[in-house]
């Protein structure tokens, strides 16, 4: 079957080095079997937007002569939503770190049978069996990053040591953060040199604060525009996720990344699949298709994310592979944390959030 493209709301990525540097894998390794078995079959993807190669879903469609539908979304709510709801009965998503918890604990995921991902072999075995998912029951790493801060140089001359740009009066109106409540707040308290996971309410009432006084200099809450807006100079400093960033810097070098030496939020994405999914199968080979390090290698080269990959990763181009801004020196991880799941208090950083968008 020829390529049946589904398109909708599609956000692709292209990289001009995915090519030359794919040729030296020598080809994809599917399971021929595989294959004949989902021939004809559609699958449902929903994944966060501009990750992944433009030509990643369309070879998988001629290597598997099976459809496509690709949809995109801005934030683990928009996940928690859709899965909640049953919207768009997808077969694969990819769920940070900290959605991971909530849609455990909601029952929304499927086991992962293992014996279809013999690309499993790839990850590097540190991003495996993570505290969320111990065993990796229900899902598979793809890429992480961190919480970052990108600035246009033209516009700020002087030097950013992180978060603190976000916060200064001179940037008034080219200030972008992003649309995310846990991600906002615990890049507050980060600033606030406090605890990124603090509950305490004198904490977040400084967070509270912090983020009212801002109010007036935030020209968008986003988790998507902030690339664009950057590219083009309508925004001078933006709170986003690091590759998102490199993706801007790439396009526009007047864009720089900083990731603060003081310590950020660092999270993990993962290919998981809902219980709802209604092509465990297909899903299965999608999954296996991604941790292939061909497809890896482009998508890795296009998105700018930190890949968990280690047969993409000891491949990469040695500049992308020694960008600080993708990975971190190990001084700064070890100042940086993870979300964790605050259970019930999670209630009190929603409340800031409300306040402040209220
Ligand atoms: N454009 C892809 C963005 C992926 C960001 N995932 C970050 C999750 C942090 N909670």
């Amino acid at each position: 079957m020829q390529s049946q493209l589904l398109w909708s709301r599609r956000s692709f990525l292209r990289s001009s080095s995915a090519a030359a540097a794919c040729a030296s894998f020598g080809g994809c390794t599917q399971p021929r079997d595989a294959a004949k078995a989902t021939a004809g079959k559609l699958l449902k993807v929903f994944n966060w937007s501009d990750y992944i190669h433009e030509e990643v879903i369309p070879q998988f469609e001629a290597d598997h002569s099976c459809s496509v539908i690709y949809d995109n979304y801005a934030s683990d709510a928009e996940l928690e939503a859709r899965l909640a709801t049953g919207g768009g009965a997808y077969d694969v998503v990819f769920p940070s770190d900290r959605a991971m918890h909530a849609l455990l604990a909601k029952g929304h995921l499927a086991k992962i049978d293992k014996a279809l991902l013999p690309n499993i072999r790839n990850l590097d075995p540190k991003f495996l069996s993570p505290p969320f998912d111990p065993g990796n029951t229900y899902s598979i790493p793809y890429f992480w990053g961190t919480l970052a801060v990108g600035i246009r140089t033209d516009f700020i001359s002087h030097a950013v040591q992180g978060f603190e740009v976000l916060f200064d009066p001179r940037n008034r109106s080219r200030i972008t953060m992003l649309d995310d409540l846990e991600n906002v707040v615990a890049a507050v308290l980060i600033h606030l040199g406090l605890p990124l996971n603090s509950v305490d309410p004198a904490h977040l009432a400084q967070a509270e604060r912090l983020l009212q006084e801002q109010k007036p200099l935030v020209q968008a809450y986003t988790s998507d525009s902030y690339k664009e807006r950057l590219i083009t100079g309508e925004a001078w400093a933006a709170l986003g996720w690091s590759g998102d960033l490199g993706q801007a810097a790439r396009e526009e070098p007047r864009v720089k990344v900083i990731v603060p030496r003081t310590g950020t939020m660092t999270w993990l994405d993962s290919m998981a699949i809902p219980r709802a999914a209604q092509n465990a199968e297909l899903a299965h080979a999608f999954i296996n298709y991604l941790l292939d390090p061909v497809p890896a290698m482009k998508n890795t080269l296009a998105v700018q994310y930190a890949t968990p990959n280690l047969a993409v990763r000891e491949r990469l181009p040695p500049a992308m592979r020694q960008d600080e801004s993708v990975y971190p020196p190990a001084e700064t991880l070890s100042r940086c944390g993870w979300l964790q799941d605050r259970g019930a208090d999670i209630e009190k950083v929603e409340a800031v959030w409300r306040t402040v968008r209220s």
